[in-house]
């Protein structure tokens, strides 16, 4: 039975409450609901992807919610993405998260008292006056920018918006480029399984096992005061993800040999849209983009360079000490989202979303292979549906003509965001909500998909801005 259904946000003196409505919830409009959540979780600089769960502010997490934000305001959605950048550190990184002051340090775990960015951090130009963690998330960033001020080109222009962000998106990207490309073959790596985003994803289950873990009694989660143990990861997990977070703390964030460094086709996807999006940023500041869209062509060749296997018709992640990580995640299928990509890998990647492995019951793209052995429909990453998935393939499966296609996925994802109370993920099957309710960029992206209807990403080159 679905955990959170019919339950409506309200924001109370100390915080959000949910409530069960007093009329069905179709007597509200979606729209309404999902503006309630963001509401909700909107803290007066951004937006907190749970107030309970995650009570501080996520990289991605904005980069998305900050696409829904567009609709309800522009100005609050430029103003999530600048307070993120505002925490960027000297050497470029956007940290995957930054730390509320106001929040008690045992609302979340790892805290700020973790990170100690300010010092472990203070080489590579952590911020002083903000707490921050040290690893980064995926680069949605630039592309968010360039859709949120397209959604109101005038308050963009008058605000200097996009000129105050291109530096700062500049330099995001040029740490990416040349300090995460541990590969050498021009893709960048991850270096924790948080910076990839899907953290709990069979595909890491191998380049894990060689870490040592930090042993239970040496950290509290308190994830599992808000999360069902059963829907989160285990504690043998999550003492490598400490172990790794700890050792890259006490190498003062310097890139260097760490036990896990991978390569991942959506962390590579969502950059490469990225960096057509800054080239649009560039044109429209009045500097060329040509080289921009360039790099994104050569990294795209990259990326099926390194990443695609053609007997499994989708992309995999590059483990740079173990070689290829044969696992179907959800990630590889994400470059869908680039309208570049070449005709057969985009057409094997619809193919392969229609097959066994990813037909999921409810419509939905599930996180992991439906027939893998590490499959469990509620267990994080591990196989249930995310929004902000289903949302990067709808929009891919637009980018690549196949409209049909994408609106299934579209009906599936609003159907299923608004039955489950805007759930953080769902069982692909049966599309019981898990995780935490009134989740931020489930809510966005709803949105998103509600206004947005031909999903013109510009995630290309296409569309003559070519600078
Ligand atoms: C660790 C905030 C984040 C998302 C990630 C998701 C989860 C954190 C956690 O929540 O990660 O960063 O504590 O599990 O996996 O994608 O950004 O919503």
């Amino acid at each position: 039975m679905d955990r959170t259904a019919q339950l409506t946000a309200r924001v109370t003196g100390r915080g959000i409450a949910y409530d069960r409505p007093s009329t069905a919830p179709s007597a509200t409009s979606l729209h309404v609901r999902a503006a309630r959540v963001l509401a909700a979780n909107w803290t007066g600089t951004s937006t907190v992807p749970s107030r309970y769960l995650y009570p501080h502010q996520w990289s991605w997490d904005s980069a998305f919610i900050a696409i829904g934000l567009r609709h309800l305001s522009p100005l609050r959605a430029q103003t999530e993405l600048e307070t993120l950048l505002a925490a960027q550190w000297g050497d470029g990184r956007v940290p995957h998260i930054v730390f509320s002051p106001s929040v008690p340090l045992d609302a979340y775990f790892p805290s700020p008292d973790f990170w100690r960015s300010s010092t472990a951090g203070r080489a590579a130009g952590a911020p002083r006056t903000v707490q921050t963690s040290g690893i980064v998330q995926p680069p949605v960033h630039a592309l968010a920018a360039w859709l949120v001020h397209r959604a109101d080109p005038g308050l963009s222009r008058a605000r200097g918006f996009l000129a105050r962000v291109y530096p700062r998106l500049a330099a995001w990207h040029r740490y990416l480029l040349r300090r995460r490309d541990l590969g050498g073959g021009g893709l960048v790596s991850v270096v924790h399984p948080w910076e990839q985003g899907m953290d709990n994803s069979p595909c890491w289950d191998g380049p894990l096992a060689r870490v040592t873990p930090a042993p239970a009694c040496s950290f509290r989660r308190a994830d599992l005061v808000h999360g069902a143990p059963e829907d989160r990861p285990t504690d043998l997990d999550y003492g490598r993800y400490v172990r790794l977070a700890a050792d890259y703390r006490d190498g003062e964030y310097a890139e260097g040999d760490g036990e896990f460094a991978v390569e991942d086709p959506a962390f590579n996807a969502l950059l490469i849209a990225s960096e057509h999006a800054l080239a649009r940023i560039a044109a429209e500041l009045g500097s060329p983009g040509t080289a921009r869209h360039a790099r994104a062509e050569r990294l795209t060749a990259a990326l099926v360079e390194r990443l695609w296997d053609d007997a499994s018709g989708m992309f995999l992640c590059r483990d740079l000490r173990g070689g290829m990580i044969r696992e179907r995640s959800v990630s590889g299928l994400v470059p869908l989202l680039l309208p570049g990509l070449p005709r057969e890998p985009a057409g094997a990647l619809v193919g392969t979303l229609r097959g066994p492995h990813f037909a999921a019951r409810t419509g939905l793209v599930p996180s992991y292979d439906l027939r893998g052995p590490a499959f469990e429909s509620n267990r994080y990453w591990r196989g249930p549906a995310w929004f902000n998935t289903a949302w990067l393939v709808e929009r891919g499966l637009r980018a690549h003509g196949e409209k049909a296609a994408a609106g299934a996925l579209r009906t599936a994802f609003l159907r299923a965001a608004g039955d489950s109370g805007f759930a953080e993920y769902v069982d692909p099957d049966t599309g019981e909500a898990c995780g935490a309710p009134g989740f931020g960029w489930t809510a966005a992206l709803t949105l998103d998909l509600l206004h947005d209807m031909d999903g013109a990403m510009e995630t290309g080159e296409e569309g003559g801005d070519r600078g």
